[in-house]
């Protein structure tokens, strides 16, 4: 195992170097292969042996279940988001453009198959659709880049190579690593995002990673997929809220597994590619802080970062951010029914929303599903008029309704200073300011599914059963539920795809 650093220490031209201070980009360092010395490592050998070198018995008992539980609710907001609109728009795309090879499933559509990277790209857009799929911290979306990568290639390869269960899950777990590793190399990738889409970003490279794993490419070939990826990785913020933004998950599972594929036929690019090299960006280029360290190679055992920070699951299909303020407000809708006897919005005199400051989802009147579910004011009014936020909130009905608007111009923002952008640290608070003067407040530190507080595994249950049965048979439900339970024990990985 260790050989593979060994083999893959690279030294900078120093001649090279100190041209370099002319012109960065013409004179990159020239990295030299030399001989044995693991002292020589660099940032991305040392990912390349990590993907290469980890194996199973390095996943805890915590990673384990931890990681199913993704596998399962990404599976199951994948098949409820095959019901969309931008999921089919995505699939007509898909099979009217493109038709080779086509043995990988897809989401809800029992008897349909793709190619490879094309089940693989509307899967992805399945898991992002609503925007129900799982939050990480630093933040990213990290299952639904990763798992439908997976889900094609298990299908993609002979039966004789076939990766079991085990395999997958190892493999999903490289993918949520490298997600995980690379966001911690910068201070700004803690914080709600700005510039790129996080998992346009990350998920393309944990999408290759874990491709790569399955794939049992070599450390070089490692190397290469994460260097291909890099150079496919990037959407912008400002398609947040649209309807581009379920095809940014959808790209990064789809152009991760291309890297991985196209490193496998020998494709080669920077070795360098996560190293921080002065005047020339490799995957520096994503963030304005960047400080990449080494990936120790697991040795006896390797500490996950899933281990240490578990993921938040969504109660309802809008942005992680919606989930403190409707729970503040559905709180202070019952104080309000408390004081009054019912709830009655004429009795309300003014909404203050005390929320983080971030652009992309503060939206006084969204227009559309997707600008909904990446609006405070919006969430805060349904859950006051409603109790609660669901599926059908997000409804054409529902968000043009005459009494939200009139509960949306009551609404003013107000951004204190502890109040921090981040969704380790961000609070919601709802005041609701009564004609009379009186003042009503409800707030939430924390939501229930957020990794503060886990969802039960009732409750995650029941969201998959519910989400799932939208599209598949009871039995086969069940079904599936088993498979994830048990991964571990499945012979041929590739059965979990096709029972989809
Ligand atoms: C990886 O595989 C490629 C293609 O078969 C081969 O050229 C290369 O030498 C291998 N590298 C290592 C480190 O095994
Ligand atoms: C999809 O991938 C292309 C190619 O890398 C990239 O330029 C683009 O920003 C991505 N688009 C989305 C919506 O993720
Ligand atoms: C509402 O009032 C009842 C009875 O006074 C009390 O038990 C309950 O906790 C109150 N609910 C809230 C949200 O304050
Ligand atoms: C279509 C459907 O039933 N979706 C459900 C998915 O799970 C959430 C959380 O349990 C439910 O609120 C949805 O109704």
């Amino acid at each position: 195992m260790g050989a593979g650093v060994a083999q893959w220490g690279l030294r900078v031209n120093p001649l090279a170097q100190s041209r370099n201070l002319a012109d960065p980009c013409l004179f990159l360092p020239i990295p030299t292969v030399l001989e044995r010395t693991a002292s020589e490592e660099t940032v991305t050998s040392s990912f390349a042996s990590f993907i290469h070198g980890v194996r199973p018995e390095h996943l805890s008992e915590v990673v384990r279940h931890r990681s199913k539980r993704m596998i399962l609710d990404s599976v199951g907001v994948g098949l409820v988001g095959s019901t969309t609109h931008v999921f089919n728009i995505a699939l007509r795309y898909c099979q009217q453009l493109y038709a080779s090879n086509a043995v990988s499933s897809v989401y809800g559509r029992k008897g349909l198959k793709l190619s490879p990277t094309l089940a693989a790209f509307t899967n992805g857009i399945a898991a992002h659709s609503m925007d129900f799929d799982d939050t990480w911290h630093p933040a990213t979306h990290p299952s639904g880049a990763v798992l439908p990568a997976l889900l094609a290639a298990s299908q993609m390869l002979p039966p004789s190579s076939k990766p079991n269960g085990l395999d997958f899950l190892l493999a999903f777990n490289v993918g949520i690593e490298v997600q995980g590793r690379l966001m911690r190399f910068s201070t700004e990738a803690h914080n709600i995002p700005k510039r790129f889409h996080p998992p346009s970003v990350v998920g393309t490279m944990g999408s290759a990673a874990a491709t790569a794993k399955l794939l049992s490419l070599n450390v070089t070939q490692c190397a290469h997929a994460l260097a291909i990826a890099a150079s496919l990785a990037g959407a912008p913020m400002a398609n947040a809220a649209t309807q581009a933004k379920p095809l940014h998950i959808g790209n990064a599972t789809r152009l991760g597994l291309e890297a991985a594929l196209l490193a496998a036929r020998g494709m080669e690019a920077s070795p360098l590619i996560l190293d921080d090299i002065p005047g020339c960006a490799g995957f520096s280029a994503f963030y304005g802080d960047y400080r990449p360290k080494p990936l120790p190679l697991p040795a006896s055992s390797h500490e996950f970062l899933l281990e240490k920070q578990d993921v938040a699951f969504k109660r309802f299909p809008a942005h992680l951010g919606m989930h403190w303020i409707v729970d503040a407000a559905a709180s202070v809708r019952n104080l309000l029914i408390n004081y009054s006897g019912s709830f009655s919005p004429s009795l309300i005199h003014a909404i203050l929303l005390r929320i983080p400051v971030s652009k992309y989802i503060n939206r006084p009147f969204p227009e559309s599903e997707h600008q909904a579910r990446h609006s405070f004011q919006f969430n805060a009014c349904t859950a006051l008029l409603d109790g609660e936020v669901d599926l059908n909130s997000f409804t054409d009905g529902c968000i043009h309704r005459r009494e939200l608007t009139e509960l949306l111009a009551k609404v003013l923002v107000e951004h204190p200073k502890d109040n921090i952008a981040n969704f380790d640290k961000m609070y919601g608070e709802v005041a609701l300011v009564l004609e009379n003067g009186d003042v009503l407040t409800g707030r939430c530190d924390t939501f229930y599914g957020h990794w503060r507080k886990p969802l039960s595994r009732e409750s995650l249950l029941k969201k998959f059963r519910s989400n799932a049965s939208h599209v598949l048979p009871e039995d086969k439900v069940n079904s599936i539920i088993t498979t994830v339970e048990n991964l571990e024990n499945l012979p041929d990985s590739s059965q979990l795809a096709s029972s989809l």
